[in-house]
């Protein structure tokens, strides 16, 4: 039995976590969440009280930090800002929670001797051409594109420089596309179930050749518990379950799930800097920790996630109408 600290875990990713290791280890969970918009403590309801307590707090605030690191055997530090539209339209919250959020967390953990698994994201690595026939590995240099991204790859290498200068007992993850329960509206694949549940078309950026490498949140969770038992401290582990697929593909598939025509949906405005393609080969995690992932089928796990939402509009209806009013703004 662990006692785990989870930053972000009222997220989507984070929540995710949250179920899954009560269902599957006898570990102890403490959330620290600042509840912020893509915070959402529902997503934590039905918990068991004497398995997991909810902190509300900043991950930047030292402090407070401090006193919770202190007390816990290991921390998976998910919180973040995560949405890349909004990091073209304020970076500022990027800076402050990304680095100096993940700094706090680095000198608590330094302090206390505390094992720290990180979370971050295949976007540090850039963007691939659509016929190159390399996917990201471990050794792919970085070369991120947007406020979020260069914001998660100065987390990785402040993480990184911890490991090396003061011997901070630290792993990193690099996950690709997550899809599954308790994802925010604003995000891709909620917002066209959501749009369509509600009779609007979906919107799709540009031409929608971009491709995306698609895992169910489950298999992201049993990966992060794999590499939190047996990862190799100072080590960075990529996370994949080779699902390529563009954009139109998933959109003309969720509109089949749903009973709509293939081309019920509107192009809309590109986003800026958009990474073409993201490709992860998580060969490492295989081989040298024997994890696999358990949702082969992206067909099968996106239709369970299309039931999610249409049996859960409470959940997400009250964040509708702001995502839309705020997309609209940018003609999205
Ligand atoms: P999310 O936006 O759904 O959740 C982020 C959570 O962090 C929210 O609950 C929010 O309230 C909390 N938070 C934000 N700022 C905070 C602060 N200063 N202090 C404490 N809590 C704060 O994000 P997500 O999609 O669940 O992503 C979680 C992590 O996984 C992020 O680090 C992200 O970079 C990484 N990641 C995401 C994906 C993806 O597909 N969504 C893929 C790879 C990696
Ligand atoms: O309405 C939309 N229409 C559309 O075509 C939205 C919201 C997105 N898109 C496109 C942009 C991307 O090519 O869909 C793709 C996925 O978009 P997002 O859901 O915004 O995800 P992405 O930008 O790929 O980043 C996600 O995966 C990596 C997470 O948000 C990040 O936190 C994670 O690091």
């Amino acid at each position: 039995m662990m006692r785990l600290l989870v930053t972000g875990g009222a997220g989507f990713i984070g929540s995710n976590f949250v179920h899954y290791v009560v269902d599957h280890t006898d570990h102890h969970v403490t959330v620290l969440d600042k509840l912020t918009y893509a915070g959402n403590l529902a997503s934590l309801e039905g918990l068991p009280d004497d398995r997991v307590a909810f902190v509300r707090g900043d991950v930047a605030d030292a402090t407070l930090v401090d006193g919770l690191v202190g007390s816990v055997d290991a921390v998976v530090h998910y919180a973040a800002e995560s949405h890349n539209d909004n990091s073209l339209h304020d970076p500022s919250p990027f800076l402050q929670t990304n680095i100096v959020g993940t700094f706090a967390l680095l000198e608590a953990v330094r302090k206390h001797g505390t094992r720290l698994h990180h979370i971050s994201t295949d976007e540090v690595y850039g963007d691939l051409e659509l016929d190159d026939p390399a996917r990201f590995t471990e050794d792919t240099p970085y070369n991120p594109s947007s406020p979020y991204s260069s914001t998660k790859a100065g987390s990785d290498l402040l993480v990184r420089a911890w490991v090396r200068s003061f011997g901070v007992a630290a792993t990193i993850s690099n996950c690709s596309n997550n899809y599954g329960p308790y994802q925010h509206v604003e995000k891709f694949i909620p917002r066209q179930i959501t749009n369509v549940l509600r009779g609007v078309r979906p919107k799709l950026y540009g031409e929608g050749r971009n491709v995306r490498d698609w895992i169910h949140a489950d298999d992201h969770s049993s990966a992060v518990l794999t590499i939190l038992e047996k990862g190799r401290i100072g080590e960075t582990y990529l996370i994949g379950a080779d699902g390529e697929k563009d954009n139109k593909t998933v959109v003309e598939l969720i509109l089949h799930l749903m009973g709509r025509p293939a081309d019920d949906y509107d192009h809309v405005t590109d986003r800026a800097g958009h990474d073409l393609r993201y490709a992860i080969d998580s060969t490492k995690l295989r081989d040298e920790l024997g994890w696999l992932p358990r949702y082969g089928d992206f067909e099968r796990g996106l239709a369970a996630t299309v039931d999610w939402y249409r049996e859960h509009e409470d959940w997400w209806a009250p964040a509708k109408d702001a995502t839309e009013a705020f997309y609209a703004e940018l003609g999205q």
